[in-house]
């Protein structure tokens, strides 16, 4: 088990966002800390919990839970924070799913990295500071770090890396990878914050108050926020940088595509995402007062919930949603939580994004987007 994150686990969302989906509901500030290591010892960063979401199980978290569950406006579906969905089991089944032929993201960030991965680390300000949100074991990030660091004067030596990452298992490998794959960077060059993203941002400022910091985000996690989660968070990520000029962001981004490669990527013939979301459930309900034994006595354990993948095109992104086998009364499970037979309730979205997209989400957060590189499934971009 991992180590609970060190800094202060959790901010109360700032505002609430203007609309749907509901999964938006908050504006999550802080990360799982309670992730445990996979079957192949650490994820991939792509791996990484929700970028954002509060640390699963603490109070704010059920205090989110239970917003998204009990009054949802007229005509939403109710949610669950994506955050429920990396205790240790998720978080193994997550690493299965990056393993599977038609989970395409984890392969397309790989594959634009190692096409363009030069170009990308030469447009990063020659003077960065490369600080990684999520950096998990950083094993795509080393490829990109040493293209940074061959492309400025100084070489290695005038390079620093910091992953920031919850999990202190992690580091230690983020450490011990990006050195392996920068010959030449000095041990006390790689520098490693075990917090929560926001809060590791703020650190790595702290550390390098005159520092020029690029961050990056790898993994499309930005995906399974809201838009205006989405813009406000990377606009906070840029305050706490000090602004255009004094940081920048690497922004990875799945794209937007035809409906059934994406209906294949999130309902795998084999059940592995079905069984991540439902886990989702599991804990969800785990958490509340009644329990998982409420919703098992209605007949509505979260095995017999319906997974269902909607591809919702207006709104270019991918749904996960279980379908309520059985009706569970008001109380039952908690206070003011019902459900009726076949209802639906929304477990995690997953956005796909344009050139247009990433420009309004950029211009949201008072940002420009500088450059781009994409493959026809993925794009990277630089926002500063
Ligand atoms: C973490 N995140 C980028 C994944 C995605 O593709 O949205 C989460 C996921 N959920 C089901 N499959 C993958």
């Amino acid at each position: 088990m991992a180590p609970p994150p060190v800094a202060a686990a959790f901010s109360p969302p700032t505002s609430a966002p203007p609309s749907p989906p509901p999964n938006a509901s908050s504006v999550p500030k802080a990360m799982l800390g309670e992730e445990e290591g996979t079957k192949k010892g650490a994820p991939p960063p792509h791996a990484r919990p929700p970028p954002t979401g509060e640390a699963a199980g603490d109070a704010c978290a059920v205090a989110s839970l239970l917003a998204g569950l009990v009054a949802p406006h007229a005509g939403d579906r109710k949610t669950v924070p994506c955050s429920f969905l990396y205790d240790g089991p998720g978080s193994r089944l997550y690493d299965e799913i990056t393993d599977l032929d038609a989970y395409y993201p984890y392969r397309a960030e790989a594959g634009l990295l190692a096409a363009h991965g030069r170009d990308i680390g030469a447009a990063l300000p020659a003077d960065s500071i490369l600080v990684e949100l999520g950096c998990g074991s950083a094993t795509k990030t080393g490829s990109l770090v040493a293209a940074a660091a061959a492309a400025r004067p100084g070489g290695p030596a005038a390079t620093t890396y910091i992953g920031i990452d919850c999990s202190a298992d992690f580091l230690d490998n983020a450490r011990v990878n990006v050195a392996a794959a920068v010959p030449g960077l000095p041990a006390q060059n790689v520098e490693t914050i075990c917090a929560l993203y926001l809060d590791g941002a703020r650190a790595a400022r702290a550390a390098h108050p005159a520092g020029v910091l690029a961050f990056l985000w790898l993994g499309s996690s930005v995906g399974n926020l809201a838009p205006a989660a989405a813009a406000a968070f990377v606009g906070e990520l840029f305050a706490i940088g000090g602004g255009p000029g004094r940081c920048c962001l690497l922004l990875c981004t799945d794209l937007w595509k035809e409906g059934a490669r994406l209906r294949a990527a999130y309902d795998d013939v084999g059940g592995v995402t079905a069984a991540f979301i439902r886990n989702g459930l599991s804990h969800a309900l785990a958490c509340l007062p009644g329990g998982l034994e409420a919703a098992t006595a209605a007949g509505a354990h979260p095995d017999a919930w319906a997974y269902e993948v909607l591809i919702n095109e207006r709104e270019a992104q991918v749904e996960m949603v279980l379908a309520c086998p059985a009706a569970v009364a008001p109380g039952a499970v908690a206070p003011g939580v019902a459900f009726a037979a076949g209802e639906r309730v929304l477990m995690e979205v997953s956005r796909k994004f344009t050139p247009a997209a990433v420009e309004e989400l950029a211009a949201a957060a008072g940002v420009t987007v500088k450059a781009r590189w994409a493959s026809a499934d993925y794009a990277v971009q630089l926002l500063a």
